[in-house]
């Protein structure tokens, strides 16, 4: 089996059409932008919808050389040969989804150290923590600030992602705390000019403090 790809550092972009944006859109925003790991996440189009999305995504992604992972369905990640699927705490269990996707990436939403701790023990390859400030993109999330994001990303032995009411102003506090990167999905498409916004976020992350 191939080596797993190794995780970009830095933006975590997430496709949406929340913001005036197809899914296709944001993601050739979000490449255009810099941003090498791109993830579909899509809640309810039906199943013919989100192969056809998932399909033309993970070509942009291939051509622009960036990571692609699928949030939530396995079948969809399966299907069109994602590098890897994001679940969250409701979702199929990270240890299934490993099971049914030897060899991809692996990602899980985590709110708490000790489902931090539950994930790596399930064999999940990076850690989304969040939602680490309020945000109104994912109505049903419990904001855990900064403070918890800081004391997942101390003991985790995996990235982690920051995610959930991530704004340019708020990366530089978060750059201090030991992550890998971070999600952004509002301040980057529900903004006038989103791929320019995005390459803010780029190169913010990557100037020295
Ligand atoms: N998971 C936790 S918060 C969140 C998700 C998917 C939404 C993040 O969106 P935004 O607009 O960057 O706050
Ligand atoms: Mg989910």
């Amino acid at each position: 089996m191939q080596q797993k790809p190794s995780l970009p550092r830095g933006i975590y972009g997430i496709t949406s059409r929340d913001f005036g944006t197809s899914h296709e859109q944001s993601a050739r925003i979000l490449l255009g932008a810099g941003i090498r790991i791109i993830q579909y996440r899509e809640k309810d189009a039906p199943t013919r919808t989100q192969y056809n999305e998932a399909l033309q995504i993970k070509q942009l992604c291939k051509q622009a050389g960036a990571l692609f992972i699928v949030n939530d369905r396995i079948d969809v990640a399966l299907a069109v040969d994602a590098d890897g699927i994001h679940v969250g705490q409701d979702d199929m269990p990270a240890a299934i989804a490993k099971k049914y996707l030897p060899g991809k990436i692996i990602g899980v939403s985590v709110r708490t150290e000790a489902e931090a701790a539950a994930a790596q023990a399930d064999g999940a390859d990076y850690l989304g923590a969040g939602a680490v400030f309020p945000t109104s993109t994912k109505q049903d999330s419990t904001f855990i600030g900064s403070a918890m994001l800081a004391a997942i990303a101390r003991r985790s032995g995996i990235p982690v992602y920051a995610i959930g009411g991530i704004t340019l102003d708020r990366l530089a506090e978060l750059k201090a705390y030991d992550i890998h990167g971070a999600a952004v999905i509002s301040a980057i498409l529900n903004t006038p000019d989103p791929q320019r916004t995005g390459a803010e976020f780029v190169r913010a992350w990557s100037a020295p403090d």
